[in-house]
């Protein structure tokens, strides 16, 4: 059952980085995330978790002005909302870090990022790993992972489903891989390798022209592009009452060289 589990950024010292050649793989997790560069963990919250974490992530993202990738976007130090943090750093998620990183200890930053209805493109995350030279794909030891629940479901058919192209993060430039669309239910944890080629909701024909303007009239009469264009992108969804908040928590850990007991 490759990448179903089957069971229901930065870098510094000791964390993913520099923790030496990877021990060779045990468990099934670790093989998918070494193949394809990720993997889905089913059912890892319960339904009622999905709802506290949407309400505690709206009302924390309704009270600041983060607009950002076409609707709002946060990093949070985890312990500034503890709603959050007591869930997605609960025992039952890190009982698959420690999985994806045994028989050494796995580290999460302190930050988690929040999304709201946010669009993307094509890409990796290593820019955040100060990857200028390259190292990332070369380092035997190079272990970084993005953990995402998505607070709704995402199926074959929705473009807010998050998709991948298993393989690419061998390499900086694997770009005719196949892609995969990573098909969830709110619950499901995907873990995914930050080198991995991977994009979220990808912006319209309309909604990548409405930025463009922004973007040109913003810089010219001094207004903020992005809220102007995420408000744009939230006044359209009104006249598609039945589309929900795309709402996203992701986290980052890795193994920090410690063998574990
Ligand atoms: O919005 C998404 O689903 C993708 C998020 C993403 O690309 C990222 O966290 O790097």
């Amino acid at each position: 059952m490759q990448n179903e589990t089957g069971v229901s950024g930065q870098t510094e010292a000791g964390f993913g980085a520099g923790v030496g050649r990877l021990p060779d793989e045990t468990n099934e997790l670790q093989r998918a995330l070494r193949i394809d560069g990720y993997a889905i963990v089913r059912n890892v919250l319960k339904l009622e978790e999905v709802r506290f974490l949407r309400s505690a992530a709206t009302r924390y993202l309704q009270a600041s002005d983060c607009y950002n990738y076409g609707g709002k976007f946060q990093l949070v130090k985890m312990e500034k909302v503890p709603d959050i943090e007591t869930i997605i750093a609960s025992g039952s998620v890190r009982r698959h870090l420690a999985r994806a990183t045994e028989p050494l200890a796995f580290r999460l930053t302190d930050i988690c990022d929040l999304a709201l209805n946010t669009t993307s493109q094509w890409h990796k995350d290593v820019v955040h790993f100060n990857d200028i030279d390259g190292h990332a794909f070369t380092d035997e030891g190079f272990q970084f992972y993005k953990i995402a629940f998505y607070l709704q479901d995402q199926d074959d058919t929705s473009p807010a489903t998050l998709r991948v192209r298993p393989g690419s993060h061998l390499s900086h430039d694997l770009t005719n891989l196949p892609v995969k669309k990573v098909v969830v239910c709110a619950g499901d944890m995907i873990i995914f390798d930050v080198r991995i080629d991977h994009l979220g909701q990808l912006a319209t024909v309309t909604e990548r022209m409405l930025r463009m303007s922004f973007a040109t009239a913003g810089a010219r009469l001094r207004f903020d592009a992005q809220k102007a264009f995420s408000q744009s992108r939230s006044i359209m969804r009104w006249f598609h009452p039945r589309a929900s908040d795309r709402m996203a928590i992701f986290m980052t850990f890795g193994p920090c060289g410690t063998p574990v007991g």
